[in-house]
């Protein structure tokens, strides 16, 4: 089984994630990182644990990280996860104890010991990777690959249309933090990222026979998928804002779910209009070739990814 550690910031769609990748015996997660996204990394510790608790995973190692951005104040985000940022669904308080261990801390441990062998799943903003990567600068060579949820990267205009960070160009992983995203970046790690490109189509999410599907489930984590789905929908978004940290899941099990194009991207780390923007370097001609390659999401075979995701709650 593919060894990975989830760096999140739980989250309904984070939780959703974790259950996915616990769920599809195709993954075992060795550790789970949190970091302050969504809601500051200590509440999302707990959310982890009452997540592993649902499903009897406690004893999968949770630690937490900073409690602000690495230069920033934590901004609010605009997009509520609930009172308990979890959808509001009663989940009890967890008697898991969180590793004492410092998030970064717990991620270069892990990556250490299981080094060549590990895939990190970042889907919150990236501050954790990136203080691991300031304490142990090797650490991209031990990590087999870094796969980001996060960025726009111009493959449709949902980079703007749908724009999630505090102004029009930017996503909300990358905003939170964007000199973290500008370390994680440039540090050399073979890195995946999915951005609003793909993560924002509308044929993520569920249509009428994944409902009719998700009904006739019992297991917890269905109902936990449609419990939050409710909740979004409730509020009027559309149900792939449940479903975003999952594609991160569905790239480690099976990349031919995604397609993904080599691109060199920059973050904006001083702009007053697009603070944490994902700029791309297609220049035909004078290239900044001093940028980072990546790969990036361009399109995603959602049939297949929704029935791994489904099949995989119970
Ligand atoms: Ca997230």
């Amino acid at each position: 089984m593919k060894k990975v550690i989830v760096d999140c910031d739980p989250g309904i769609d984070d939780s959703v994630a974790i259950l996915f990748a616990i769920g599809s015996g195709a993954l075992e997660v060795v550790a789970i990182t949190t970091v302050s996204g969504n809601l500051t990394a200590d509440r999302c510790a707990l959310n982890a644990c009452k997540i592993l608790e649902l499903i009897g995973a406690d004893h999968i190692p949770v630690a937490a990280g900073m409690q602000t951005p690495l230069v920033r104040p934590y901004p609010k985000d605009p997009f509520s996860h609930g009172d308990d940022g979890l959808g509001n669904l009663g989940l009890p308080s967890p008697k898991l104890k969180l590793d004492p261990r410092f998030a970064p801390d717990l991620l270069t441990a892990t990556v250490t010991a299981h080094s060549g062998d590990i895939t990190i799943l970042a889907i919150g903003p990236l501050t954790n990777i990136a203080l691991a990567v300031m304490r142990d600068p090797d650490l991209p060579k031990k990590v087999s690959e870094l796969i980001v949820i996060g960025g726009a990267y111009g493959f449709n205009d949902a980079g703007s249309t749908r724009a999630t960070g505090d102004n029009p160009v930017s996503e909300w992983n990358v905003y939170v933090d964007p000199e973290a995203a500008k370390i994680v970046f440039e540090a050399g790690f073979k890195l995946t990222a999915i951005g609003l490109d793909v993560a924002t189509q509308d044929k993520i999410g569920l249509d009428a026979s994944h409902r009719a599907r998700l009904v006739a489930a019992t297991a917890k984590p269905a109902w936990f998928l449609k419990g939050v789905v409710d909740f979004v929908e409730r509020r009027g978004f559309k149900s792939y804002c449940a479903l975003i940290d999952s594609l991160a899941v569905a790239a480690a099990i099976d990349r031919s779910i995604i397609l993904t194009e080599p691109v060199r991207v920059g973050i904006e780390v001083r702009g007053e209009l697009t603070l944490g923007q994902t700029v791309v370097d297609r220049r035909e001609h004078f290239q900044w070739t001093h940028l980072p390659l990546i790969e990036a999401a361009s399109d995603i075979d959602a049939g297949r990814f929704l029935d791994l995701l489904l099949s995989s709650l119970g």
